[in-house]
């Protein structure tokens, strides 16, 4: 018998009682964004959402959540604030509460150094503030990498206004984590109905959509060390390089794109990693990891949003060599993020 791998699961959601107030706020509010169902039932017990006992999950972190990393043997989880952060509110308020999150995550991890680590939040709606936010986390608080939920009030990271996001994380070595939120107003209508808006199918879109944009716009050109994590198998972003590389190879051709140095493949095997969560489809992974080579494969939970036992068992029975397994299971999460 071999010891077990170490597991590190690195899409792991909490919350903090503040921003959920602020959530429960934002909940009783006007506004027709997407992300309002999900947050109306989460954070103010509407019908749906409200029913699945999130919240507890979420902020029940030193108690609960650790059992359930004991019981299922799970080493170690890396925080994030979860979606949509703070990507709601006004922007002091953002900035605040983005701060605040951050310190308690450092708390936690200073409680719990073996157990924990964290990605930190930052307020985009402000991105020089948010450069500095970043510059504290990772200095001070040698937090392990940062975290955003897609879109910021329908804009997203290729405009050049939230370039000192980017240029503060390749400075820091911080791997940005694009974690969804429901899609842009820009992309919504036809994804209201039949609770497409979230996880099912309009993440995704959302996501995918937001690094499409990133890659096609060159902005790997001006931050060539920028890494960027996707998650949900990657978003199914890598399933669909050999045709964005051949069309966007045409668009720049007839000017509908801008030119970029790299092609489109290239920029997602240099700039990208993705990770496993909330996809436990075996013939995904072995693409993936085909695709990307197993030092670009991270394994996730999405705790509390999955279960923990399928995401534990789904990576333990898959036919992967013991040094890929290794490397999914916990070496590219040390190297992307930090972890001793
Ligand atoms: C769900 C998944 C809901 C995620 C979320 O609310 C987030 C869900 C913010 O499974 O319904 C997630 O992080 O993937
Ligand atoms: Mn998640």
């Amino acid at each position: 018998m071999t010891a077990p791998l170490r597991r590190i699961a690195v899409e792991e959601a909490f919350s903090i009682p503040e921003v959920a107030a602020a959530l429960q706020r934002v909940a009783r509010g006007p506004g027709d964004s997407l992300d309002l169902p999900l947050v109306r039932g989460i954070y103010d017990g509407a019908p749906g959402y409200g029913s699945m006992n999130f919240l507890e999950g979420l902020l029940d972190i030193e108690g609960r959540r650790l059992r359930e990393m004991d019981e299922h043997g799970v080493d170690m989880q890396v925080l994030s604030l979860t979606a949509p952060g703070v990507q709601m509110f006004d922007a002091d308020t953002a900035c605040e509460l983005a701060a605040l999150a951050n310190d308690r995550l450092a708390e936690i991890i200073a409680r719990h150094p073996t157990r924990f680590a964290g990605l930190a939040s930052f307020a985009p709606q402000a991105p020089k503030r948010a450069a500095q936010e970043i510059e504290r986390a990772i200095t001070r608080l040698k937090l392990n990498g940062l975290v955003v939920n897609s879109h910021t009030n329908g804009e997203y990271l290729d405009d050049p206004k939230y370039w000192p996001i980017l240029e503060a994380a390749e400075a820091h070595d911080a791997c940005l984590y694009i974690h969804p939120r429901a899609p842009s107003d820009g992309l919504k209508g036809a994804l209201r109905d039949y609770g497409m808006d979230a996880a099912m199918w309009g993440y995704g879109v959302e996501v995918g959509t937001h690094a499409v944009r990133m890659m096609v716009s060159g902005v790997f050109d001006r931050f060539p060390k920028l890494k960027i994590c996707l998650g949900h198998m990657g978003e199914a972003v890598h399933f669909w390089l050999w045709r964005l590389n051949f069309m966007n190879s045409r668009a720049q051709k007839i000017g509908r794109s801008p030119k970029t140095e790299l092609t489109m493949a290239e920029y997602f095997q240099r700039n990208f990693v993705i990770t496993t969560s909330g996809v436990e489809d075996p013939l995904a992974l072995e693409y993936s990891v085909k695709k990307l080579g197993a030092d670009n494969v991270l394994w996730a939970i999405d705790y509390p949003y999955q279960p923990t036992a399928p995401a534990v068992a789904f990576m333990d029975a898959a036919p992967l060599s013991p040094e890929d397994k290794a490397k999914i299971y916990h070496r590219n999460a040390e190297r992307i993020f930090h972890i001793a």
